[in-house]
């Protein structure tokens, strides 16, 4: 429907404003690698190959990074997904697909993978759904979430302040926990929490101990701010764009919500995201015990540019992940999660 269709196309273009962005906000300048001026390594044998592991099954992957899930169901964002995908094709990297919201409602929606795989039979995607939905839709009709994209995981989605600030806003997340448990039984696939930029504190990553998940994705604060861009939807004349000004530094940095998980003393993974905007930056991650680095919005610019922007971005991103290892002494990815960081 167009409405959606609408919100669709507002979220990439505001999201793309840099008001919408809660830069310097991650935490992350005040991570110090430790410099090591005598590594006992070849710059050329530093090795940033990983895996997706799960139930005896092993993908491989060329980098713990990955793109964060973006957007589904609708016309432009059908283009950004296939130059996504085809980026993840070519060179090994996960990649998260947007809200599938749309797939519950209308099964033609789910369309737009048959298009995708054409391009992108190797994709390795990641499914989504938001905690509303979920927490509302029978479960067979989020498995077919998974069948339509052939992902290898399902991302559900938190995001609340978003919800709250949306004037068309599904804002019952009661029950969420039991949806979630329920789910991880029955989906047949990883299941991984995510935020949408404000985080995680020390007792949510506790509570979610119990219900089996296969990992937490922080996405904290200090990138793309669903707060502000809800806000920038609305009319300056509207009441949520005065209460979307109020909550425009809401959240947790993707630096505390690490820290937090390091409390909580979780044994599922923990996937980082939320602000990255360079190769240094996914280094401290890692250091910080994250085995995965997700990035949204570079990825999404790039993408409106083309597939050569979508190369040179994850090259640099690779090469400044290479060069944090080489300078901390670290050959692989093992190594370098099990460096000392300066707080
Ligand atoms: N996260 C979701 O889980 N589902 C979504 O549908 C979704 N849509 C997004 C659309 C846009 C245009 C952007 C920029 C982000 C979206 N996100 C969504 C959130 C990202 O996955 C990520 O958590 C957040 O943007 C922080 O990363 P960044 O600072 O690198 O952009």
């Amino acid at each position: 429907n167009s409405q959606f269709e609408k919100r669709k196309r507002d979220h990439i273009r505001i999201a793309l404003d840099p008001r919408s962005q809660t830069d310097g906000q991650n935490g992350l300048d005040s991570i110090t690698l430790i410099h090591e001026a005598l590594p006992d390594l070849n710059f050329k044998e530093v090795d940033i190959s990983t895996s997706f592991f799960f139930s005896g099954e092993s993908i491989p992957l060329s980098s713990p990074i990955f793109i964060s899930s973006m957007t589904a169901g609708h016309e432009k964002g059908r283009e950004i997904n296939e130059a996504l995908a085809r980026l993840s094709d070519r060179r090994q990297i996960l990649m998260g697909v947007g809200s599938q919201r749309r797939e519950l409602e209308d099964s033609n929606a789910a369309e737009e993978w048959a298009r995708v795989r054409k391009q992108a039979p190797k994709a390795r995607l990641l499914g989504n759904i938001g905690i509303a939905q979920l927490i509302k839709s029978p479960i067979d009709k989020i498995r077919r979430l998974i069948d339509s994209t052939e992902a290898v995981a399902l991302f559900v989605h938190l995001n609340p302040l978003q919800e709250a600030l949306q004037p068309e806003g599904t804002t019952d997340f009661k029950n969420g926990l039991a949806a979630i448990e329920n789910l991880v039984k029955l989906a047949g696939v990883p299941v991984i929490v995510k935020e949408t930029g404000c985080g995680f504190s020390v007792d949510t990553l506790k509570r979610l101990s119990s219900t089996g998940i296969y990992g937490v994705d922080v996405s904290g604060k200090g990138g793309t701010h669903w707060g502000r861009v809800e806000g920038y939807r609305s009319e300056e004349s509207d009441m949520l764009y005065h209460v979307a000004q109020t909550f425009a530094n809401w959240g947790i940095s993707t630096k505390q919500s690490m820290l937090n998980a390091i409390d909580a003393r979780v044994e599922y993974q923990l996937w980082a995201s939320g602000g990255v905007r360079n190769g240094l930056e996914i280094g401290k991650l890692m250091a910080l015990g994250a085995s995965k680095v997700g990035v949204a919005k570079p990825f999404l610019e790039a993408a409106l540019q083309g597939d050569e922007a979508l190369e040179k971005l994850l090259t640099q991103l690779e090469t400044e992940l290479k060069v944090t290892m080489f300078c901390t002494g670290s050959r692989n990815l093992k190594d370098l999660q099990s460096k000392k960081v300066i707080q």
